[in-house]
């Protein structure tokens, strides 16, 4: 028997595909050569970004559930039930799991820039709690966006996987102020941080022997492939993650093997052996460090919850 499946509302506010071309065709065009991360998830990307946080060399993802799940009545207790819960970024939707039933909210809104891997994980999560009142919204974060719909309630942000390292302090700057404005005043953010530790187990994290970090990375030449009508070789690129002592972040590139010419939508672009394309910068923070960024986008901090190896903190925010 084919049971009913739990409505989810959705709502797109995903930019259409000329932007993307746009965008892709100047940041090529510059010096050093550079791709946006958010351009990562596709159905693909969001997959394999999945099997990465499987990774016994990516720390971030477990280290992350395992304070949730340590402090999760602690967290719920401080923020209490039926708030309005956000969670940007929210992928497969998995760490929110370990809060919901101690957190009760009143609805939940997943929203992330993968349009399919978001439908479908809202799509299960509202089976699996079926009290629950689910929402997605397809949205890029790095432009201004405003929730699409009106629900009453107390709001609380979550913020997980420190995704807010994927962008330069200065974005994260702007974010977290955005944040302020979605959830406003008396509401929260639970935002997860990265923390700075030992170079060695910080590129270890992003680049595994097996190869997923690095497939992570080229699915972008195939997305654009696909999507913009370019013809990248990935064999012809070789990725790579550096730590990055002076910004406090690790780099993912891609490192052009030979020197080739590619053509994306008609347009030529060269490369010359040893040339990157910079793919992503992800922020490592100190806990004074975040603490800072986050007072002076006018957040107040509630509590910071971190493991015992210092490897990632939790830290619930107030404005
Ligand atoms: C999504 N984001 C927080 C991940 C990170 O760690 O910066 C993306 C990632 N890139 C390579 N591995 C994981």
């Amino acid at each position: 028997a084919v049971l009913p499946r739990p409505a989810i509302e959705f709502y797109d506010l995903y930019p259409p595909k000329d932007d993307i071309r746009a965008d892709v065709i100047t940041a090529l065009s510059s010096t050093p050569k550079s791709l946006s991360p958010k351009y990562f998830y596709d159905q693909n990307g969001s997959q394999l970004f999945d099997q990465i946080c499987e990774l016994p060399e990516y720390y971030v993802t477990r280290t992350e559930i395992g304070l949730l799940q340590e402090f999760g009545d602690e967290i719920a207790a401080l923020i209490g039930e039926r708030a309005i819960l956000l969670e940007l970024g929210s992928g497969s939707s998995t760490k929110i799991r370990t809060l919901l039933n101690a957190l009760k909210p009143k609805a939940y809104v997943a929203m992330d820039i993968s349009k399919a891997h978001l439908i479908n994980a809202a799509t299960v999560l509202a089976e699996d709690f079926d009290w629950l009142d689910v929402h997605a919204v397809c949205v890029d974060f790095s432009a201004p966006w405003q929730l699409p719909m009106e629900i009453e309630g107390k709001r609380t942000a979550f913020f997980p996987g420190s995704s807010i390292g994927n962008f330069t302090p200065a974005e994260a700057s702007c974010l977290l102020k955005q944040i302020r404005q979605l959830v406003g005043q008396g509401g929260e953010l639970l935002i997860g941080i990265d923390l700075i530790k030992d170079t060695a187990v910080l590129e270890s994290a992003y680049n595994d022997p097996q190869g997923i970090t690095a497939a992570f990375n080229k699915n972008l030449l195939i997305r654009l492939n696909r999507e913009l009508d370019a013809n990248f070789n990935p064999d012809k690129f070789r990725h790579a993650s550096i730590w990055n002592e002076a910004e406090s972040r690790i780099e993912m590139h891609l490192f052009s093997k030979e020197d080739q010419v590619v053509v994306i939508d008609g347009e030529l672009f060269r490369f010359e052996k040893g040339e990157s394309i910079h793919t992503e910068n992800s922020y490592k923070y100190s806990l004074p460090g975040f603490a800072e960024l986050a007072s002076e986008a006018g957040f107040q901090s509630v509590k910071v919850w971190q493991d015992r190896d210092k490897l990632f903190s939790v830290h619930l925010l107030r404005c």
